[in-house]
């Protein structure tokens, strides 16, 4: 038998001078050639043993990837917790490939009935805030009491510089090793729209694999803390002492919109600040209209570092979930979460179905610059796209470009 590791010496380039690696001292080995010499590598298995079959393993096709698991198998180990199956489960939810919608939907349809005995809670506030701190010292907490708790990330960020300034894991690393947490970083792809479905349905797969509290983490950061807001029970806002209102973003808009307000890094030099912040929340609180019927919306101080206050938050989060649920708004919040998640996907279909219509796309330049141009007003660029939506037999109805 041939021995793979012998080279083959006629496979070897001739030694021609311009080989010569740079390591190699100025007058090394002139007479002789290289005193080095390079073994190629052994052509057999990890094993050693060339060419041998000692060992079975499963090769892949050549692309690398696993084969797909049937909607079977992604249900049955979403529901008996496996992890990786939920992280696979959540990487088809997140793709943005027609053939994977379809395959998710239909797991989603059937863990549906399995979701829902959670409590959501969204928390907002400035990059630096201390939004994953809390979450962390909070959640170490949680699973110390055995709850199961999913955190994900709503990064509208992350869709347009591929980078997160939410900072997602890093701040988390003691959570993260938990086994009863489970992080998810912010889907990538698509515009805040398409990150909001994501979301939403990640947070269905994780409540039906067992998750009893779901984290959402955005930053105050113009559409996405409304998108937040409507996919949890509880909304927080955090802040910090200090910063400036204009530097918080602190507009009416989201004051009204958060059940709790809640000043972090309340400790050393901080900690007075802090409470003195708390009590000017408290005070403009007092004046806005809560966010949440039948519940006031309070200021807190907490510190993720020394843990002061945060036993106290989850306090607030229960007896909010407590209270809303016999009043009934808890339910009603959901349902109507339910109705505006459909509008939003039947909008968001109609919008991919319009923009990607054929016809739609070869017109679409020539109008846009007849409307830069001032030839055609904008309505009537749109009456003129939606007649090419509409038109079966794709026959461009464009007119001819007038010359300037
Ligand atoms: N002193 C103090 N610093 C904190 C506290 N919480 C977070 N930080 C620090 O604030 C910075 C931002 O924290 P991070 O959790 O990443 O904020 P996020 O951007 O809102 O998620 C980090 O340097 C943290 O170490 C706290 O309670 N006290
Ligand atoms: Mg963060």
């Amino acid at each position: 038998m041939k021995d793979d590791r012998v080279a083959d010496p006629a496979a070897e380039p001739a030694f021609d001078g311009h080989h010569r690696p740079e390591w190699v001292p100025e007058r090394a080995g002139e007479a002789e050639g290289f005193t080095t010499n390079v073994m190629p590598g052994i052509k057999s298995r990890h094993d050693g043993l060339p060419g041998g079959t000692s060992v079975e393993t499963t090769i892949y096709p050549a692309t690398g990837k696993r084969p797909e698991l049937t909607v079977d198998e992604y249900v049955d180990g979403v529901l008996s917790g496996n992890r990786s199956i939920l992280a696979r489960a959540i990487t088809l939810v997140e793709s943005n490939a027609e053939r994977h919608r379809e395959k998710a939907q239909e797991m989603l349809t059937r863990l549906l009935p399995h979701a829902g005995q959670t409590i959501r809670v969204g928390i907002t506030g400035v990059p630096g805030a201390g939004k994953s701190s809390v979450i962390e010292t909070l959640g170490l907490r949680l699973c110390e009491r055995g709850h199961k708790l999913a955190v994900l990330a709503v990064d509208p960020t992350s869709s347009v510089t591929g980078g997160s300034i939410l900072g997602d894991k890093t701040r988390m690393e003691q959570l993260s090793r938990n086994r009863g947490a489970y992080i998810r970083p912010s889907p990538s792809g698509g515009v805040l729209g398409g990150v909001a479905r994501k979301s939403r349905e990640t947070m269905i797969v994780c409540e039906a694999a067992g998750f009893d509290v779901i984290f959402v983490e955005t930053v105050g950061v113009g559409q996405s803390e409304i998108t937040v807001r409507s996919m949890v029970d509880i909304f927080l806002l955090l802040q910090i002492a200090g910063a400036g209102d204009e530097l918080q973003g602190i507009k009416k808009g989201v004051m009204e919109r958060c059940d709790l307000v809640v000043v972090n890094k309340a400790d050393g030099d901080n900690t007075l600040r802090a409470e003195a912040a708390r009590a000017d929340y408290d005070r403009i609180l007092h004046y806005l209209q809560p966010s949440t019927e039948g519940w006031k919306t309070r200021a807190l101080a907490c510190s993720a570092y020394t843990g002061d206050g945060i036993d106290e938050v989850w306090a607030a989060v229960e007896a909010f979930r407590a209270n809303t649920t016999a009043s009934g708004v808890f339910e009603k919040r959901r349902q109507q979460q339910n109705l505006d998640w459909m509008h939003n996907l039947v909008l968001e279909q109609i919008k991919r179905s319009f923009y990607g219509n054929a016809n739609v796309r070869l017109n679409m330049p020539a109008i846009e610059r007849q409307v830069i141009g001032g030839k055609i007003s904008p309505t009537q660029a749109a009456t003129l796209l939606l007649a090419l939506e509409a038109d079966k037999d794709g026959v461009c109805v464009m007119p001819p470009e007038a010359s300037p």
